[in-house]
């Protein structure tokens, strides 16, 4: 499950069709993102996704690291939920910015 592009792994590529997924509402091509088979895509499955994601959370921009460009990509999304809200409570708040510092790796 999650591996939407089917190369064997969780990464950024598959978080990213994960969101869009979530956003989007339930779709065929997004059985991959419902784990628990319930034929929705919320945030049960968001932290199941994340148990089996490979890399950073707070990393939103996919380089591997956390930075200050994930950090400029959570302030320049909050509210909304969408990538930026790592903790998956349905929008981008401080609460996430605090879950990217608790990753940053300078
Ligand atoms: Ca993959
Ligand atoms: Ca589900
Ligand atoms: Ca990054
Ligand atoms: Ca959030």
């Amino acid at each position: 499950m999650g591996d939407f592009d089917l190369d064997n792994d969780r990464d950024h590529a598959d978080r990213v069709a994960f969101v869009a997924c979530q956003a989007g509402g339930f779709a065929p091509v997004c059985e991959a993102a419902d784990f628990d088979g319930d034929s929705d895509i919320d945030a049960l499955d968001a932290v199941a996704f994340d148990a089996a994601f490979s890399g950073l959370r707070s990393d939103i921009t996919g380089d591997g690291t956390v930075s200050g460009k994930d950090l400029a990509g959570v302030l320049s999304a909050l509210g909304p939920p969408g990538i930026a809200d790592v903790n998956h409570d349905g929008a981008t708040t401080g609460g996430d910015l605090a879950m990217l510092l608790a990753e940053w790796m300078p």
